[in-house]
């Protein structure tokens, strides 16, 4: 029961899972802010890139292509009904997630935290609230159908769990300039 609950919400938000991660290793060039400041600090900052939102974004599409593909023998050998993606549920959960962290990140500027500065409660959270937003906006009965009251509540326990796991991982690998 619980076990079907938390793979359907795993499942459900790789599409959003990905792509800020994708974006660590595509990430340089220039800033979508171009340098500019605001109020006496970067409007977004050097972390946040063009080409790491595109190439993230692209990623988390193109996960959720794939993941439709083995939607139906996922499914039955883990006895679960996962979803699949339809085109605009695949983009808004993976550029909601690019425009969740770029948001923080200009939250983040506005108190005064400089670029790679920690915003515990934020950094966990921001991809997952920008994606569900984008997400319930751009396909709203997928989505109501998708995240249940009860996957909703198990993909805000696990996210943040998942979370600092793999920016810890990231940042023991070497590809990571902070474990958060
Ligand atoms: N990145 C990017 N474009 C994005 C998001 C991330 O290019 N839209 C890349 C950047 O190289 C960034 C790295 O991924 O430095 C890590 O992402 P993140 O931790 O979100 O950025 P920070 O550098 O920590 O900057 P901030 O303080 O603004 O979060
Ligand atoms: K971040
Ligand atoms: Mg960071």
């Amino acid at each position: 029961m619980i076990g079907t609950l938390v793979a359907t919400a795993f499942w459900a938000m790789l599409p959003a899972y990905v792509p800020n991660n994708a974006a660590v290793l595509a990430g340089g060039g220039r800033p979508i802010d171009g340098g500019r400041e605001w109020r006496g600090a970067r409007l977004l900052g050097d972390g946040k890139t063009w080409r790491g939102t595109v190439v993230g974004t692209l990623v988390g599409v193109l996960l959720a292509l794939g993941l439709n593909r083995l939607a139906d023998p996922a499914s039955a050998a883990l006895g679960a009904d996962l979803p699949t993606f339809a085109l605009p549920a695949a983009f808004a959960l993976a550029f909601g997630a690019m425009c969740g962290d770029i948001g923080a990140s200009f939250l983040k500027r506005r108190s005064g935290r400089e670029r790679g500065a920690a915003f515990p409660g934020l950094d966990q959270l921001d991809f997952v609230v920008g994606a569900l937003v984008l997400a319930f906006v751009v396909d709203t009965d997928w989505a109501l159908a998708v995240f249940t009251p009860r996957v909703l509540a198990v993909v805000l326990v696990m996210t943040p769990v998942l979370h600092v796991v793999t920016n810890v991982g990231a940042y023991l690998l070497g590809v990571k300039n902070e474990p958060w």
